[in-house]
């Protein structure tokens, strides 16, 4: 008997709809197929990552009458799965000519050319895309769903990247801002809510002045109109005993991670350069509110990441360490290092000692003073999540005043008019659909 052709098809199946199954079906005809699944590694090189785990969507797939087997495609070219099982056929959807994967399908030509295998592209199903199910989905997105996003974020980028947001319409910035850099979609992964800009937004000081329920109204402003993670910064948590009803909130409020300081006594922002009644906590005492909050999570993808403020109070690199395996072994899932040196050389020393103890975990930086930094080269020194802490509000702030100042010298608008967007374009900037 003649063996079965052999036909392949790369997906990444997160929202199945009747367009793959029109492709599998079609790729059927052809001999058995292996689906190459994308893994979320290899989505997230050049998407967003997927709602379902690989996991998941590997039970759906095995389960379709039509795919014979599930292999894991562990990047966006498909060249080594190719050479792996060399199918006679490949069947893609031919709305990839152009785009993100139009060099991806000239290597698959050029692969299977090396036995004569062939490229099927029946034509891509109309009206019908993940990208529609998803922003359908999104409205109802629920809060657990939400909070999970981080964790799985972090352990398939190499880097994930968190921009400050003080308000809703910086959240919005942040959803939905993206850039076509080196050949792939860019973007920021979410949001920061800083202590620093949510304070100086309502004309407080950074020094907790601005309460928990207040800071938890504006998260939620943020999060009724966006979809992706938001990480909570909340300076030292305040009292061991109130943190379990911070860390419910926060869950209930869809927050991903909270990030709390190991100081004690009246907050004062770490970018200060005055320290000298800045006080770290103990770090066992410090521990007993990691592990509290550990404790009082409902969920475990919920991350709680310990700040070490030690050289930022002129304590050194051993100082800093010690605590670091102390926070590692109370459950956090990250450390977040912080420093207001112009370069990164101490969260790289930092980073440098830290990876060779048993207890690493990954590392966060705030890269305001040493805004230098690449983020290729936090990358390299063991960082998974870098938070640009500040730059919306500072960015803001002296736009709106030379918006001011210019109406009160001209004693009219006119001349703004021009630096300003105009009103239409803030009229559509929410959508009223
Ligand atoms: C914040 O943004 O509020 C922070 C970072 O906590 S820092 O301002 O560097 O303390
Ligand atoms: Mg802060």
């Amino acid at each position: 008997m003649k063996k079965k052709n052999l036909v392949y098809v790369g997906l990444s199946a997160d929202i199945l709809h009747e367009g793959h199954i029109n492709i599998l079906k079609k790729a059927k005809k052809f001999g058995d197929v292996t689906v190459g699944l994308l893994t979320d590694q290899a989505i997230a090189s050049y998407k967003k990552i997927p709602h379902l785990s690989f996991k998941q969507r590997e039970v759906v797939l095995k389960n379709i009458t039509y795919v014979t087997k599930v292999i894991p495609q562990e990047t966006l070219d498909y060249t080594y799965n190719l050479n792996l099982i060399k199918p006679d056929f490949v069947v893609h959807g031919d709305d990839w000519k152009t785009g993100v994967q139009k060099n991806v399908r000239l290597k698959v030509i050029k692969t299977l050319n090396k036995w004569g295998g062939k490229l099927i592209e029946p034509k891509y199903t109309k009206n019908i895309s993940s990208t529609l199910i998803k922003r359908k989905i999104f409205e109802v997105n629920s809060p657990e769903n939400r909070v999970s996003i981080l964790k799985r974020l972090i352990s398939s980028k190499n880097i994930v990247r968190i921009l400050e947001s003080h308000n809703s319409l910086t959240g919005l910035i942040i959803e939905n801002l993206k850039l076509r850099k080196n050949k792939q979609d860019i973007e920021f992964d979410g949001m920061w809510s800083s202590s620093l800009t949510d304070s100086a937004t309502k004309g407080k000081p950074d020094n907790s002045s601005v309460d928990f329920s207040s800071r938890i109204s504006s998260l939620n402003e943020m999060m009724d109109v966006t979809s992706k993670p938001l990480v909570f910064d909340a300076d030292n948590g305040g009292q061991l005993e109130h943190l379990p009803f911070l860390v419910r909130s926060l869950e209930r409020s869809g927050a991903s991670a909270i990030i709390m300081e190991d100081k004690i006594g009246l907050k004062k922002n770490s970018l200060f350069k005055n320290q000298s009644n800045t006080k770290q906590d103990k770090p066992e005492i410090f521990a007993k509110k990691i592990k509290k909050i550990c404790i009082s999570r409902q969920s475990n993808d919920f991350m709680v990441i310990a700040r070490i403020e030690s050289f930022i109070v002129g304590k050194g690199l051993n100082d800093a360490l010690r605590r670091a395996e102390i926070y590692s072994k109370a459950g956090v899932d990250a450390i977040l290092i912080h420093s207001k040196e112009k370069t990164p050389n101490e969260i790289f020393s930092f980073a440098r000692a830290f990876k060779k103890s048993k207890y690493f975990i990954p590392l966060v930086s705030v890269p305001s003073t040493y805004s230098k930094v690449y983020e290729k080269d936090l990358i390299k020194n063991g960082f998974k999540l870098v938070i640009y802490a500040n730059q919306l509000l500072r960015a803001a702030y002296p736009a709106m005043e030379n918006a001011a100042k210019t109406i009160l010298q001209k004693s009219r608008a006119f001349e703004i008019d021009k630096k300003i967007i105009p009103i239409k374009e803030i009229i559509n900037l929410i959508k009223n659909d």
